[in-house]
């Protein structure tokens, strides 16, 4: 794995649907992301906040909650990642809410055409974020962004890579879904999307889920781990806007990264979601901080 990592705060919530996930970069740091990193032997470089539009807090308009703003925020994530990738390094985005996936996964996939990479993506997530703006209840665009990917949304946050649709739902692997709304559970099966969700993960377990969603990795794949920490369950997790009951404990969650961790191929992260407005003494911060170190290769067994 590459063991030069730069750390990417986006410090916005112009996306969601609750304030406060814009101070979710600051509340990383604060849980020690980088000293974690560090011990692991990696190089951290902390390049700081991105900057953009503050959130004008209005409702939607034709189905989108802030769309020039999403894409201005889009467009500074796309170019931050894809200039640390092109200087070879492992970018991890700290979000920030999850309309801001788009320009990061843009980033990483534009980055994989040029370097003639394949392109996985595994998607932790309680849900879809396949919506459109006619299937949307909410209008909030943390609610879009894999259809984005997929080509399905405004031109103009679609085309932020350069190339439309910026990704094939078959690169996607989704864990851990368990709201997906109506419409978009339909549009989820009419596109082909790769889902495994809680019942899935419940009958067959997570060691079975992880193995199939990495399935087919090889020397060429660059793996790109998109982690909404709402994919956690609430119990361990509350630090987020848009919790739902049922979700992975700490031991699958634990197993999730580890089995990541073991493949070698990780290559790009994005941290979501957090939200520290909403978190009980940081400690949402703390387990995603946690989890991430499993991600990076601790394993609490002693393994050669
Ligand atoms: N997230 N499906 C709901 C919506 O409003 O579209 C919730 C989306 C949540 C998005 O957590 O990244
Ligand atoms: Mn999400
Ligand atoms: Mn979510
Ligand atoms: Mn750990």
């Amino acid at each position: 794995m590459n063991r030069k990592v730069s750390l990417i705060g986006a410090p916005t919530d112009i996306g969601a649907g609750a304030r406060g996930a814009s101070m979710g970069p600051e509340a990383l740091r604060v849980a020690n992301i980088q000293s974690m990193l560090e011990a692991h032997g990696l190089e951290v470089a902390d390049r700081g906040n991105l900057s953009g539009p503050a959130n004008p807090w209005l409702p939607p308009v034709d189905g989108y909650r802030h769309l020039k703003e999403v894409v201005a925020w889009n467009r500074a994530v796309h170019e931050a990642m894809y200039a640390e990738l092109a200087l070879g390094r492992l970018p991890i985005l700290l979000g920030g809410d999850h309309c801001l996936g788009l320009g990061s996964i843009s980033a990483v996939a534009r980055h994989c055409r040029e370097a003639g990479k394949k392109l996985r993506v595994l998607w932790l997530d309680a849900h879809a974020d396949f919506n459109t703006s006619v299937l949307t209840p909410s209008g909030n665009i943390h609610g879009m962004p894999v259809a984005c990917l997929c080509g399905h949304g405004p031109q103009e946050l679609i085309e932020i890579g350069g190339t439309v649709p910026a990704i094939s739902p078959k690169v996607v692997r989704q864990i851990g879904i368990r709201s997906v709304d109506p419409g978009e559970k339909r549009f989820v099966h009419e596109m082909g999307l790769e889902v495994f969700d809680m019942r899935y993960i419940d009958e067959m377990g997570m060691r079975h889920t992880m193995e199939l969603a990495l399935a087919t990795l090889d020397e060429k794949t660059h793996l790109h781990v998109s982690f909404d920490v709402d994919f956690l369950d609430p119990d361990i997790a509350p630090g987020v806007g848009t919790t739902v009951p049922g979700g992975p404990t700490y031991r699958e969650a634990q197993l999730c990264m580890e089995m990541i961790a073991d493949t070698g191929r990780l290559a790009s992260l994005d941290v979501m979601e957090l939200n520290p407005a909403l978190d009980i003494r940081n400690k949402t911060a703390e387990l995603a901080v946690d989890l991430i170190e499993s991600l990076f290769g601790k394993s609490t067994l002693m393994r050669a």
